[in-house]
């Protein structure tokens, strides 16, 4: 088979697993001790706000702390490397995930389709700001000053991010790559539907077998450290 022109890759919780952060369906539906439903929805923001916020903080903490993996260091040696080895080729990663382990090992052309945890959203004047204090005490926004910091990540019900610039990368894609990712969250589980649709071959890198697996042309299972720095070697 000749090389892909251009590869779209998608990671999920599982590319950072091995870096020691928590999946979201790993521990027996909690997460981080918490139902997802209870803190990561905007209904959950307007009816406990203080419950959100430390959660978000404690996990921003927690992310700190961590440190990027063998798969994403491939990634980003890959996102370098291809248009090298490909004329014109080029690497489009995107990501569920809300840590910038991604950004700390190299990756430059990440979408980071759900937020990021070091970016406040400012709800009074709806300006984005790089946060890493905590949003409980309510800081003032930079901008407006107003107390009215929120986690800049999408939660469930709201729209991603940069969608468009998806959807252009994936119609321009022929080979899709899904990296540690359950497929149960939409529309992120959605986008190997979308490369089949365009033709494109369509590969899954997981632990285990996903809710999306029987759409993908092949699936290697096995730890993210592993099995990434194997395809891309
Ligand atoms: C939207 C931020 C409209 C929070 C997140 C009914 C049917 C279908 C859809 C819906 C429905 N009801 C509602 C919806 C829509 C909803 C949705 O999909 N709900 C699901 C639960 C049914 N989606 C939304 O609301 C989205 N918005 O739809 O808006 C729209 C759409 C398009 C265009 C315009 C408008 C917003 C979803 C975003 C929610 N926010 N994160 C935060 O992070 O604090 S989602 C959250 O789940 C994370 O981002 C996470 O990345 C994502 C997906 O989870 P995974 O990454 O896959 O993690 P998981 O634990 O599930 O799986 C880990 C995998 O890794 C496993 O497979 C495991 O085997 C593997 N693994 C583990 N260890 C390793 C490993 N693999 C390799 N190596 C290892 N070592």
């Amino acid at each position: 088979m000749s090389l892909p022109q251009n590869i779209v890759i998608l990671t999920g919780a599982g590319v950072s697993a091995e870096s020691g952060i928590d999946t979201f369906r790993g521990g027996g539906g909690l997460w981080e001790q918490h139902r997802v439903e209870d803190v990561a929805t905007p209904e959950a923001f307007a009816r406990d706000p203080d419950l959100v916020l430390r959660f978000y903080d404690m996990r921003r903490a927690a992310i700190q702390e961590k440190a990027p993996n063998a798969a994403h260091r491939a990634l980003a040696r890959l996102e370098r490397e291809w248009p090298i080895k490909v004329p014109d080729g080029s690497v489009t990663l995107v990501t569920q995930n809300v840590d910038d382990l991604h950004l700390r090992a190299g990756s430059e052309r990440l979408i980071a389709m759900h937020g990021q945890h070091l970016s406040a959203w400012c709800t009074a004047c709806d300006t984005r700001h790089a946060w890493t204090g905590p949003l409980i005490d309510r800081p003032p926004c930079p901008a407006c000053a107003a107390p009215a910091l929120r986690p800049d990540i999408v939660w469930f019900g709201e729209v991603p991010y940069r969608m468009d610039e998806i959807h252009a990368a994936m119609a321009q894609a022929d080979l899709f790559v899904s990296i540690g990712t359950s497929g149960a969250v939409y529309p992120a589980a959605g986008f190997v539907r979308l490369a089949r649709e365009i033709g494109a071959e369509t590969l899954e890198l997981n632990l285990e077998r996903s809710q999306g697996s029987a759409w993908f042309h092949e699936t290697r299972l096995g730890p993210a450290t592993q099995i990434v720095p194997d395809w891309v070697d």
